[in-house]
Order: structure tokens, then C-alpha cells, then sequence
């Protein structure tokens, strides 16, 4: 299938995240026309507004980015935030998208849908095989509740809509904060600030032995319009980079991109989460594409980013909504 973005009103949801302004930042370069509101405009958890605001805005496509998002702490102590919140979000756009006949659809999941002993790499038909990750089943959950209801719509009502699944993401925008972020930018973070304060040691949660495949968000913006762009059909699409790392060499990557040379120490009283959910790229590549940033350039990248914005800020606010 092709569909053609040129003329097209576009809204992204959650274009204030760093997923969905990743993907506003890509679409400046197709011929269409990009929208968005902030929760001052439209609330996501109220049904009523969002169906009024897109009876209003009248979108051909949605690019469903909006999610209470955040790292394996923040999932494991806010069970309810993370999956009724994820839940409303979700229905509330795809139902309002279906009553306003909006052409095109891409719902944004996540790497932990699938079980938390999944087979590596993880093809997408591992879906619903096992158990899941208990540190992030809530939110899990709720993204396997989303591709279901895309599933579900295409079956009942024929629309040509789809859903991807990207990997773990970090880039600008990301959320630094050490409470609700997740690893990459908590380890640029903590680097940052061992370096300016001359400390000795950082200290990395878990073990440092689960093993994590990370794509940049700009990389995950594009494979997103690709699939906009090109993608029919019922089985979701994974997003990722194909390779994984280990934390605890991940740490020593962020520490040696930062300039940070004193010891990584591990705390065993924090979560590891799931051992590895490096995802199968399969999929992807065969529709031709292929990421372009390398993760020691994306880290780099990432930094000054934190430097020119975050490194100023307080970054007091627990959770993030993307
Ligand atoms: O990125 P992260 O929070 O989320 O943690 P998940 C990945 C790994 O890094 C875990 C370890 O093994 C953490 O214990 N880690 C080490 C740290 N130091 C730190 C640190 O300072 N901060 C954080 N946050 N982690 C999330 C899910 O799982 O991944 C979400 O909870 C979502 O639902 C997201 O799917 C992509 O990869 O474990």
C-alpha cells in the first residue's frame, strides 16, 4: 500500500513527548499539514473533549503518540496511573478517530507487551505467549489493549489502521528526571552530575546484567512515517535497532561520552526488570529500512541536548506524560 502524507492533516499525539515531537521535527519535511494541542487545549482522559476537538480539527491521519510514559521505577509504583491513564488515552482517540472517519491511524506500544521470557529477538508473534515483565505489566497491558483495538476496528469496521512498537527510546526531550526517567537519560544524568560535583562513583540500579536494545528517537520518527506511509496490515511492527547492550556497558558508554572516569557501583536493592527484550528487526528491514544513528553518537547527541536544556532545569516533576 502507499499513502500519500502530501495535503494531509496530520495530528500527532503527545507532540510535546520526545517521540511525538520527534515525529513532528520528520514530518516538516513531507508536504503536510501537522497538528497538535497541548492538555491545555484538549484533555486525553476526557472523552467528550476529544471527540469535539476532532470533530473541530477534522485530521486524515493520527499518529498516536500521547502516553504516560516512564522508566521501570515509575511503572512499578504507579500502577494505576500507567494503565488506566494509557487506557483512556488510547480509546478515546481511536473511538473518536473511527466516529470522524479519519483514513489513517498509527498507535505507538512498546518492546514490553511481549513476555517477559520471550524468545531473542522477539518476532512479533510472540505476543500474548506468556507472562509478562511484573515491573511494567500495567502499562504493558494497556498497550496490548491498544493494539487490540486497532486489531479490532480494521476487523469490524475495515479501517487501514496500524500500530508499532518501538524499542527503548532516548533522545532529546527525553525525561532526566532520576525518579520517573528511564535508564539512558538517568545514566547522563547521574554522569553529568558525578562529573561536575568530582565524585568518585555513580550508582547504576539492578545488576547491570539485563541487556537493552535502544533506537534514537529521530530513527524511531522515521521508521514511523515509513509505516504511515506504507504499512497495512493486522500484525503490529517492531521498531528497533536490532542490537542489544548490557547495562552495565551502557553505563560505561554514557560515563565515557560524558567524561565521567570514576567507578560505576551497582545497587542490588533496585529492580533489573526483564533480562532482554532485544525485538526482531525482521519485519522492518524487509520494508527497506534501517536506522542510521549509531548509539555512541545518539548518546553524544542526546548530552548536548541535556546541556543546552535539562542540565538548567529542575526536573522535579514525577511523572512525565509524553
Ligand atoms: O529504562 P528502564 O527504566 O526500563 O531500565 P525497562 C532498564 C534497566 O536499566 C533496568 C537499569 O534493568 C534498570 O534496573 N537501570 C540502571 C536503571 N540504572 C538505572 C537508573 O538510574 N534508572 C533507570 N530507570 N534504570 C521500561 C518499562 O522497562 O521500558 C516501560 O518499565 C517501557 O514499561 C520502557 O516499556 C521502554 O526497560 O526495564
Amino acid at each position: 500500500m502507499s499513502y500519500d502524507l502530501s495535503g494531509k492533516r496530520i495530528w500527532v499525539a503527545g507532540h510535546r513527548g520526545m517521540v511525538g515531537s520527534a515525529v513532528v521535527r520528520r514530518l516538516a519535511s513531507e508536504n503536510c499539514q501537522v497538528i497538535s494541542a497541548g492538555r491545555d487545549v484538549v484533555d486525553l482522559l476526557d472523552q467528550h473533549a476529544v471527540r469535539d476537538w476532532m470533530a473541530e480539527v477534522k485530521p486524515d491521519a493520527i499518529v498516536l503518540a500521547a502516553a504516560k510514559v516512564g522508566g521501570i521505577l515509575a511503572n512499578d509504583t504507579y500502577p494505576v496511573d500507567f494503565l488506566y491513564e494509557n487506557l483512556m488515552i488510547e480509546a478515546n482517540i481511536i473511538n473518536a478517530a473511527h466516529l470522524h472517519d479519519v483514513e489513517r491511524l498509527l498507535f505507538l506500544g512498546s518492546s514490553c507487551i511481549y513476555p517477559k521470557l520471550a524468545p531473542q529477538p522477539i518476532p512479533e508473534d510472540s505476543l500474548l505467549t506468556g507472562p509478562l515483565e511484573p515491573t511494567n505489566e500495567w502499562y504493558a497491558i494497556a498497550k496490548i489493549a491498544g493494539i487490540k483495538l486497532v486489531q479490532a476496528y480494521r476487523k469490524q469496521h475495515g479501517r487501514d489502521w496500524i500500530s508499532a512498537m518501538p524499542t527503548n527510546l532516548y533522545g532529546p526531550g527525553d525525561n532526566f528526571d532520576l525518579n520517573s526517567s528511564h535508564v539512558l537519560p538517568a545514566l547522563i544524568r547521574k554522569a553529568h552530575e558525578a562529573k561536575l560535583a568530582g565524585a568518585d562513583h555513580i550508582t547504576i540500579w539492578g545488576t547491570g546484567t539485563p541487556r537493552r536494545e535502544f533506537l534514537h528517537a529521530d530513527d524511531c520518527a522515521d521508521a514511523l512515517v515509513s509505516l504511515l506511509q506504507g504499512y497495512s496490515g493486522d500484525m503490529h511492527v517492531n521498531v528497533g535497532s536490532g542490537e542489544d547492550i548490557p547495562i552495565f556497558d551502557l553505563a560505561q558508554l554514557v560515563c565515557n561520552v560524558v567524561g565521567f572516569k570514576g567507578e560505576i557501583r551497582r545497587d542490588a536493592t533496585k529492580p533489573d526488570g526483564t533480562p532482554r527484550k532485544l525485538m526482531s528487526a525482521d519485519k522492518l528491514r524487509a520494508m527497506g529500512w534501517v536506522p542510521r544513528i549509531k548509539l555512541k553518537a545518539g548518546i553524544g547527541h542526546t548530552y548536548d541536548h541535556f546541556l543546552k536544556v535539562d542540565g538548567k532545569v529542575d526536573c522535579s516533576e514525577n511523572l512525565h506524560w509524553s
